[in-house]
């Protein structure tokens, strides 16, 4: 069977004349991992159309293509294309799982949910010319995953190309993450066994890597375990985790920094705890966000703090009240986010009823515009505010002041190069993209950063850690 598995992009991550770096970040995971399920006679590609041209011209069996919701219209369009030439289209991932019937539109089959149990279920049935229209996920389990097939990712179009996820889900519940929705009618929450988490772990080459995990530290025992298995593997990483875990859990932060943890992605959301009440982010409430960042900072992690714009208790003055926080406490990158009920989210759900949201264009909801009426600013306010935001905390000002909070010159100009290096250089970036040599950025970045990434002994909790190497703070989502 000829099976072309497509990650669509949204307009933006195919222009001409400008191409984020953060659409050349990281492979598309989830079509590596539905492929490891497929025959040995099976003949299969994946195309990412945010780095490549997608050719339409071909004529596979099976078209399997992974939707989000900005990416649904496009995705939609190539389902539609491939369904009048004939070939069997399947559609999965997070938009279809929140709008099933949407998506059935334009598919022969649908998945609800992540693929591990339905995936395989269907490729048999197919085989067995039983195949359903629609697949529902219960069964939550890593333990039968085969090998991600890597082999099929176009290494070198990627800066990050060594991301992996040991994971699923996360214990929390917040209002306006997908998460609940996704994972609906099975477990919120599982990990791989440390074994073969640690066997996929040591199949990627390299020195880098990036977990890609809604929360690493989600499961303390799982995490100390990793990270034991870790140590000595030379591996230098970055993931995303809680102030929480940072606070509570001392022993396995440390565990982690042993094991290479160079920057974290903390979800601090908002600077304002009534917001925090709102959206059910109760592992956040009470927490001293200074007291984690400084945690991580003496530990020698860099922090990508990321914030939401546009809760109902933001008033005008959130955008800098939030920039001047994360600029004095010496956050290396911050990521903002304009507040997005997603369809099928408790956020969504409070929002229709209070007949909030502006529109139904997918397009918009990348985070970057307003789709619903806030409470205490006018749409154009929360979107001008944002954008300032992004200005504010970016200027060569802010970075110097957020610098200065470091002790000592190496940690300074870390963070100059760190923080300057996302936002001031995207026109090389840009040249490095379409000359399809960003993966060559890795090692060059990792050389001129780990000069200024040693942090002398005594400044850091560890001086064994202190002195390796540090890499930069990439955030998932690093801005609009
Ligand atoms: C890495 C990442 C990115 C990367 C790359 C994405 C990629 N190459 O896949 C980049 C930086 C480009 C990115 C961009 C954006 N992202 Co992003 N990203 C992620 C992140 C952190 C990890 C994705 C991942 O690899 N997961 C691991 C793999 C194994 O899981 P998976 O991809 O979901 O695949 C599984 C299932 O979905 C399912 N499945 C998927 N497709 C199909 C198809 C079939 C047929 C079947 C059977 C099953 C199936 O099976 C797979 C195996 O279980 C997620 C958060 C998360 N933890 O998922 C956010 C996330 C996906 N991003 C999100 C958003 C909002 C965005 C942006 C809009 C942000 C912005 N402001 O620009 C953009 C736009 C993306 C687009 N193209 O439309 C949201 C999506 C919300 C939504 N409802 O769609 C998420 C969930 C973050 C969040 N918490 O809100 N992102
Ligand atoms: S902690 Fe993060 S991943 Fe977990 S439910 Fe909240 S927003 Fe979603």
């Amino acid at each position: 069977m000829r099976v072309k598995m497509i990650l669509p992009a949204l307009t933006e991550a195919t222009s001409p004349f400008f191409r984020p770096i953060k659409y050349s970040l990281f492979p598309p995971l989830g079509l590596a991992t539905l492929a490891a399920y497929l025959d040995d006679d099976d003949e299969v590609t994946i195309c990412d159309e945010h780095v490549e041209r997608l050719v339409l011209d071909d004529e596979p069996d099976l078209v399997v293509i992974q939707v989000y919701i900005t990416s649904a219209r496009r995705s939609y369009q190539i389902a539609d294309h491939y369904r009048r030439r004939g070939a069997r289209v399947a559609l999965g991932g997070l938009h279809v799982t929140s709008l099933p019937d949407e998506a059935a539109e334009h598919a022969d089959h649908i998945f609800m949910g992540p693929g591990e149990d339905t995936w395989p279920q269907f490729l048999d049935d197919l085989k067995h010319g039983t195949a359903l229209r629609r697949y529902a996920s219960r069964e939550r389990s890593l333990a039968a995953l085969p090998p991600i097939r890597r082999d099929l990712i176009k290494r070198h179009l990627y800066l990050v190309p060594n991301s992996i996820v040991v994971s699923r889900g996360c214990p929390h519940v917040c209002d306006f993450c997908y998460k609940v929705a996704f994972f609906q009618g099975g477990k919120q929450f599982y990990t791989m066994e440390v074994d073969r988490a640690l066997a996929e772990i040591d199949r990627l080459p390299g020195r880098h890597l990036y977990f890609l995990d809604d929360h690493l530290f989600g499961n303390p025992r799982f995490a100390e375990a990793l990270f034991d298995g870790m140590a000595g593997m030379g591996r230098l990483w970055q993931a995303a985790g809680t102030v929480k875990a940072v606070l509570e859990q001392p022993v396995v932060m440390e565990k982690a920094v042993r094991a290479g943890l160079r920057s974290l992605f903390v979800g601090f959301e908002t600077v304002n705890s009534a917001n925090l009440q709102e959206q059910r982010k109760y592992q956040n409430i009470g927490r001293d966000y200074s007291a984690a960042i400084s945690r991580l900072h003496d530990l020698g992690v860099m922090v990508n703090g990321s914030f939401v714009f546009g809760m109902d208790h933001d008033g005008p003055d959130v955008f800098e009240r939030t920039v001047e926080w994360a600029v004095e406490q010496g956050v290396e990158t911050a990521t903002y986010h304009i507040l997005t009920p997603y369809p099928d989210t408790a956020l969504y759900r409070r929002m229709d009823a209070e007949d909030r949201m502006l529109h139904h264009d997918w397009d918009l909801f990348d985070t970057r515009h307003v789709v619903f009426k806030p409470q205490l600013l006018t749409a154009s306010e929360l979107e001008a505010g944002y954008w300032r935001a992004y200005r504010d905390f970016y200027r060569w000002g802010s970075i110097w002041q957020g610098a200065s909070s470091k002790r000592g010159l190496r940690p300074r100009l870390r963070h100059m190069a760190y923080a300057g290096g996302w936002k001031k250089f995207e026109p090389l970036w840009d040249l490095l993209i379409r000359s399809k040599q960003v993966l060559h950025a890795l090692p060059l970045l990792e050389t001129i950063l780990s000069g200024f990434g040693a942090v002398r002994p005594g400044q850091a909790a560890r001086p064994a850690i202190a002195t390796r190497q540090a890499l930069p703070s990439t955030p998932v989502h690093p801005g609009p």
